[in-house]
């Protein structure tokens, strides 16, 4: 009989006890087959929220999967600690940035143990505290030496109240992500990491992976390589050359006019005195908007300078304009503009009446300007070629002529990596006025940052003021008057190699320990978040491939296999969010119903890559679910009398069940693997209503189901696990295996009789239950009408052989 339902927070308390003092989640001092399972680590702002349950619980369940099937699984978790939130806090709150991280971490600590993960809690990583910091410090400086960080000027993004230089991506609608006020373009001097170094290999190497596509296009797209050619215009009446990048040469016989950033430096040349005022009033305007805002500006906005170049190609003399829709930051910051076959350049020449030659044959009358290839025209001696052909000899002709030469551009930029913040790993430099920029000695890390430190209103980084932290001695010269760089580095340097410290936290030689690296990585497997398919994933990989150059470490793509899980959203199919009070909290699940439940829901509740609304009573069902089987597999079984086909049938469905999750699990497919779990133990609880499998195959069965469910409710199977006798943990086992040969649908011919008399057969697979022919026989009844509408008093079933109606007469 089925024992008293299932009581999970009780149980699930124990076994967390129990596991804690056993330890069997530590990862393998001596890996005999290694295996890195990485979830991304998540930044400390709180709680847990749903969608870290959504990244950790099915991560977990695929560790623990590979962990049965006999690998030494190397599962960690850790804190993205530093950032701005714990900044905002203390700016709002007066809580230390120190300690208001601290208690949000603590926090989490809790929950990862409530999750019911076998994550590794010994080897916890926290990217704020210095035996981390001192070694993304470590790598500033490696970097340094081997001239991958460089301090230069560049235009930025400058936030005037957060008094900090913004990141691209934390500008919204030309205004600062954090306080809405108008985000400025300013010219300062910034530490860069020259990631456009390895432009090519980024775009080469991803060719590689086993990542989602998109994931890769978009880091394809973002890296922006196109090849094309640098051309020279010599300015009329003057000196001066001013030189475009363009990927079309083949048109240039159709510039008619010449485009320049509002910031290019020979604006100032080329201005004459009656446009003088006009154009800096609109460098002035388009100081103020953002690269996005420039780039995303449906009308076009442009004054033209007064100053004329020279077309090599033709020796016309055109007009240069100053206009917002050319961006410094790419190219030369000037384009020819050839506005019959460019879609932007069209709509400026039609706008400021600037004239328009067709120099290719429009295959495509409907689409103007066209942008296609063709038959060249109106372009002198190349007149009549294919315009792929007449673009490498226009390059070579102008080549010869000293008006340039072709080229690769890419869009990739290099890292800005300074921020003008407190609560980030302080850049290891120091300002010297005798010896310049010197970096700090390696036997000098880490450059502690001060803790406990308070705000005033303004927001800005109280290591401006912080005496005793900005006065310092130079390492080269000893003048105690030298000045400590305040910026602290972006984040994403502290995720740019983390990954490589969890194989040994404790280490102490260096970042990582060489020898562990080796046997752990790469990454077998890396979860996370779409969100990061570009900045994180692609410094990680510009980080690998420096440190493998540098001879650190032996790959140069540092996760195999990534895999991105969707979204969940309200119940009501929104993004969650406060102001829409449809937010879920996972622990208010998980104090009613268990981890188990919520872990097994997140699973069941669609394709995990496609993430989906959180439906509560879908979950409801989940759950009962959960309280059926531990009904079913806890239950007594006495067998009654036994029935071969019965026993044939059910080792058929066990074998189909464990090949079901098998490779469900390898492809990632929970939902249709549990499924099949919920089909099975349908199956179960009908045998054990029947009673007529021997005892010894029942506990076979049940033995079986319950490693299989192991890696997806671990508490729940845990429990039964020791209800069924057994000593050692569940979650020591191996996985089921499962003889294909038993997983094949044999088909059989079923005879129908009707009172003994053949009528009709029909085809269906062998070893099905007797209740499952009766069925399939009752509805072809139906259609063919064997018993002629008599009243069936009694249906005789030999399985896999006949079935007979026996009626009333
Ligand atoms: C002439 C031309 C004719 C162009 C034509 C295109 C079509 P991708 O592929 O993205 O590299 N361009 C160059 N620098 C620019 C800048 N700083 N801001 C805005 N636009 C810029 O694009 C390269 C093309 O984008 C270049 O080729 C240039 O316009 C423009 F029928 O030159 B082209
Ligand atoms: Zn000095």
């Amino acid at each position: 009989m089925s024992k008293a339902s299932y009581d999970p927070r009780a149980t699930e308390a124990k076994w967390r006890a129990v596991w804690e003092k056993s330890g069997i989640y530590k990862t393998s001092k001596d890996p005999k087959s290694p295996f890195y399972n990485l979830v991304m680590f998540p930044y400390p702002s709180g709680n847990l929220h749903v969608g870290h349950w959504y990244n950790f619980a099915p991560a977990d369940t695929l560790g623990r999967f590979e962990r049965m099937r006999g690998k030494d699984v190397l599962q960690p978790l850790g804190y993205d600690a530093f950032g701005l939130p714990a900044e905002n806090a203390a700016i709002k709150n007066g809580i230390p940035a120190d300690e208001w991280t601290d208690k949000n971490t603590a926090s989490f600590h809790d929950q990862y143990k409530i999750l019911g993960g076998m994550y590794d809690l010994d080897r916890i990583i926290n990217t704020s505290k210095p035996d981390y910091y001192k070694w993304t410090q470590w790598l500033f400086l490696k970097l340094y030496h081997a001239g991958k960080a460089v301090r230069r000027d560049g235009v930025v993004n400058w936030c005037p109240s957060c008094q900090t230089v913004l990141a691209n991506e934390q500008v919204v609608h030309g205004e600062c992500e954090r306080c809405g006020t108008k985000v400025e373009r300013k010219n300062l001097k910034q530490w860069y990491l020259t990631i456009t170094d390895y432009a090519d290999r980024l775009l080469e190497d991803l060719d590689e992976l086993d990542w989602p596509e998109r994931v890769c296009q978009q880091q394809r797209n973002w890296i922006g390589r196109s090849a094309g050619a640098h051309l020279e215009f010599k300015v009329y009446g003057a000196d001066g050359t001013l030189e475009v990048f363009t990927t079309r040469p083949d048109t240039i016989f159709g510039s008619t006019f010449m485009v320049v950033a509002p910031e290019h430096p020979l604006v100032a040349d080329l201005i004459t005195e009656e446009q003088r005022s006009e154009v800096e009033k609109y460098q002035q305007w388009a100081g103020t908007r953002t690269d996005v805002d420039r780039m995303e500006a449906k009308e076009k906005t442009g004054v033209f300078t007064g100053g004329y170049v020279v077309n090599p190609a033709n020796a016309e003399k055109i007009p240069v304009w100053v206009a917002d829709y050319v961006l410094m930051g790419y190219g030369t910051g000037a384009i020819m503009a050839v506005p019959a076959h460019d879609e932007r350049d069209h709509a400026f020449a039609k706008k400021y009446n600037l004239q328009i030659i067709e120099v290719i044959t429009n295959q495509d009358k409907a689409s103007e300007p066209y942008a296609g290839d063709g038959v060249m025209q109106n372009s002198g001696q190349f007149d009549g070629l294919k315009s792929p052909e007449a673009k490498k000899k226009i390059v070579e002709w102008l080549h010869k002529g000293g008006f340039g030469k072709a080229t690769t551009n890419y869009r990739l930029r290099d890292w800005l990596i300074s921020r003008q913040r407190y609560w980030g790993a302080p850049i290891p430099i120091i300002y010297c006025e005798e010896c310049g920029v010197v970096p700090v000695p390696e036997d000098q890390l880490p450059v502690v940052l001060p803790l406990g430190q308070e705000f005033d209103k303004s927001g800005r980084s109280p290591l401006h003021t912080h005496p005793d932290y900005v006065k310092a001695t130079c390492p080269k010269c000893g003048n105690t008057n030298a000045r400590r760089e305040t910026d602290t580095m972006d984040t994403f340097v502290d995720s740019s190699w983390y990954f490589l410290r969890y194989p040994n936290t404790q280490y102490q030689d260096g970042a990582f320990d060489p020898e562990a690296v080796k046997t752990w990585l790469p990454v077998d497997r890396y979860m996370g978040g779409v969100e990061h398919a570009i900045l994180h994933l692609l410094y990680a990989r510009f980080i690998a491939k420096f440190l493998y150059d540098a001879g650190l470490i032996d790959f140069q793509e540092p996760f195999t296999k990534l895999i991105n899980q969707g979204m969940i959203l309200g119940p009501d199919g929104n993004k969650m969010s406060k102001s829409k009070g449809n937010v879920i909290d996972p622990m208010q699940y998980v104090e009613k119903y268990g981890a188990d439940a919520v872990r097994l829901y997140l699973m069941f509740m669609g394709p995990w890559e496609d993430g989906g609304p959180w439906d509560p009573q879908r979950f409801e069902g989940t759950y009962r679910f959960l309280q059926k089987v531990y009904g079913t597999i806890s239950a007594q079984y006495e067998p009654n009398v036994i029935d071969a086909t019965s026993e044939t049938a059910l080792d058929t469905s066990l074998h189909k069940l464990v090949k079901k999750i098998t490779e469900d699990l390898e492809s990632t497919r929970f939902n249709t693997a549990i499924a099949s779990m919920m089909e099975y133990i349908t199956l179960l609880t009908k045998v054990q209503r029947a009673s007529d499998v021997s005892v010894e195959l029942w506990r076979e069965h049940v033995q079986t189901f319950v490693r299989l469910l192991a890696p997806f409710a671990p508490f729940l199977a845990e429990e039964l696990w020791q209800e069924l006798g057994e000593e050692e943990s569940v979650h020591l086992e191996a996985w089921p295996t499962f003889d294909e040969a038993k997983t094949r649908d044999e088909l059989v011919t079923i005879a129908v009789q009707v009172n003994g008399k053949l009528r009709g057969e029909f085809v269906m697979e062998a070893g099905k239950l007797p209740g499952a022919i009766e069925d399939q026989a009752r509805g072809l009844d139906a259609e063919h009408n064997w018993t002629h509408g008599l009243q069936v008093i009694k249906v005789i079933v030999v399985p896999d052989r006949l079935v007979n109606f026996v009626t009333a007469h």
